[in-house]
């Protein structure tokens, strides 16, 4: 007779999980058996937050849910952010948590938190099992709820006793394909009304962009009606970045390079926008009307209100779209023009030899030894506005990187989590020592695993991007510095290899040769952040001054 736990694993083969992350415990025991019997591979993590980052990095890359497993109490909050980053980064994932037997207590109140209320607000669903009976159709809905737009984390938390519980042996639901909705015809009709009309057109990109089934449609788009991009953090990669209609990142949300055009457009068509993310521009009573093309409705910001919506399933929508407006575009590149000007200042200098590395020599030289379909996951810090702004992407969902909850501690597990799915990429972590440090024990889960992984560590010894801040806000330097482990050695110890750039030409070798020998290896660089003031602050202040004067 199966048990609770079998029901379980069964219905997540139902759904084709193939790996499930996490840090079990004594509740957990039944769970593990029936795991060990079956096609799911469990692996174990270092931390439960890691599990969460990698089970969510899963979901965001293929569309389904990742799956992490947790003890009760202690285990299960440390899944906390990990549901918050899967949450404000629509990422399905399904996390599986351990309780204490429900039919009696015979530990009183030990371990014992109120997990499935604390992750009510974390999460799109979060359930206690209270019944074997349930389980296929309990688990069939949290796939369906994480995976529905807009996606995200779902919690269930199967008991002890439910777990180890004898069971009738039931049938579990098949998954069956669901196509979203396309937009309705008047929208397309309003949408493609604005369009024809605009003389400044431009296209934002935006996190649900991202999106797997999105990609192809929106390349199509941009293509047949060839107006100019530009892209969101999160939207960066969603339409060929090396294509003649790109016009730049909004790392930061006014006033840069690429606002130059944002501000002239008459009309931006957002695609995929989603209010999660740091504004990307922000919209005034005077400024250019938007579209908003997405899956589900704009939410209404004061930043944020757009004048049309195109609600429904991404790619064919703008199909649909395309089709209405297609060679009867004259003004379509009326802002190509500021192209090369804008992206020729965001590339500026980047190729000084300075030592220690600017930030725009360390993203040039990244994407020399990054191929393009290579993938690099950046964790959080100063150095993800830089990567964001001046980063070129090829093909989709090769940077992976958080503008949404924006925490640290992500970027070694999403980047684990691509080289699982990606073996024969070339995939590189971009962490700040601050960050790195966080989940810097997955080094060993990493090399467990025999992940083929380079780790770049961008080192100021302090919390550079908050120092950062301290210092336009005039105050004084203070509070924010600290001491680093010797990294390379700090690698050696995990059995992972190590090396230290110690010349401003010296990246460049140096993450090939980590690249090249294979294995997990960290590479420490240390970083100037002079220019974060000189660049972000000075040069872009002044650009402002003149636009402001009348004789622009
Ligand atoms: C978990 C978490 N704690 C704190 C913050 C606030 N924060 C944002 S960036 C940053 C500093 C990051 O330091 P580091 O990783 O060394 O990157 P750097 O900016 O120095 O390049 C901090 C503390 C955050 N985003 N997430
Ligand atoms: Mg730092």
């Amino acid at each position: 007779m199966p048990k609770g736990s079998d029901l379980m694993v069964a219905a997540l083969e139902n759904e084709g999980v193939d790996r499930i992350f996490g840090v079990p415990g004594e509740e957990n025991l039944d769970m593990v058996e029936s795991l060990r019997n079956s096609s799911i591979k469990l692996v174990l993590t270092r931390h439960e937050q890691s599990a969460a980052f990698m089970a969510a990095t899963y979901g965001r890359l293929t569309g389904k849910p990742g799956v992490c497993l947790t003890t009760l109490g202690p285990g299960a909050l440390n899944l906390t952010t990990g549901a918050a980053y899967a949450l404000l980064g629509a990422m399905p994932m399904l996390m599986i948590t351990g309780q204490k037997g429900i039919m009696n207590s015979r530990q009183a109140g030990f371990q014992i938190v109120d997990v499935v209320t604390a992750f009510k607000p974390l999460t799109k669903l979060s359930r206690q099992i209270v019944s074997t009976a349930t389980i296929p159709t309990l688990v069939r809905d949290a796939f369906r709820i994480a995976m529905e737009e807009r996606p995200g984390p779902v919690l269930l938390e199967l008991p002890e006793d439910i777990a180890g519980e004898e069971a009738e042996a039931i049938a579990m639901v098949p998954p069956h394909p669901i196509e979203i909705p396309v937009a309705h015809r008047a929208s397309l009709d309003r949408a493609a009304e604005m369009i024809l009309k605009a003389k400044r057109p431009l296209i934002m990109l935006g996190a649900a962009a991202s999106r797997p089934r999105s990609t192809a449609g929106i390349n199509g788009f941009v293509r047949r009606t060839k107006i100019p991009f530009f892209t969101t953090q999160m939207g960066k990669g969603t339409a060929a970045g090396g294509s003649n209609l790109y016009m730049g990142t909004a790392a930061l949300s006014e006033r840069d390079y690429v606002h130059e055009a944002v501000d002239r457009a008459d009309l931006i068509i957002a695609i995929g926008h989603d209010t999660i993310e740091k504004p990307p521009f922000i919209m005034g009573p005077k400024g250019p009307q938007v579209i908003h093309v997405s899956y589900a409705p704009a939410t209404v910001e004061q930043v944020y209100f757009p004048q049309c919506e195109v609600v429904g399933d991404v790619g064919p929508s703008l199909e649909l779209l395309a089709d209405r407006i297609e060679s009867r575009l004259p003004n379509a590149g009326g802002l190509l023009p500021l192209r090369d000007s804008i992206l020729s200042k965001v590339a500026d200098r980047n190729t000084e030899d300075r030592f220690p590395l600017t930030p725009q020599r360390i993203v040039h030289d990244v994407r020399q030894v990054i191929p393009e379909d290579g993938i690099i996951a950046l964790d959080n810090g100063m150095y993800k506005i830089w990567f964001a702004r001046n980063y070129r992407t090829y093909v989709a969902n090769t940077v992976l990187l958080d503008n949404a909850l924006a925490t640290m501690g992500a970027g070694l597990p999403s980047a684990m989590m691509a080289a699982i799915m990606y073996p024969q990429r070339r995939v590189l972590a971009v962490c700040g020592d601050g960050g790195f440090m966080m989940n810097s024990q997955e080094m060993e889960t990493a090399v467990r695993l025999k992940l083929n992984l380079v780790v770049l560590i961008l080192e100021d010894s302090a919390y550079g991007m908050i120092r950062w801040k301290q210092a336009v806000d005039e105050f004084p330097d203070f509070g924010l510095t600290f001491g680093n482990p010797d990294f390379v050695k700090y690698a050696e110890s995990y059995g992972a290899k190590g090396s230290r750039v110690t010349t401003a030409d010296g990246l460049i070798p140096t993450l090939e040769a980590a690249f090249k020998s294979g294995g997990v290896h960290l590479v420490v660089v240390p970083i100037d952040y002079s220019e974060n003031k000189r660049v972000l602050v000075d040069e872009l202040r002044a650009k402002v001054k003149q636009v402001a004067e009348p004789a622009e």
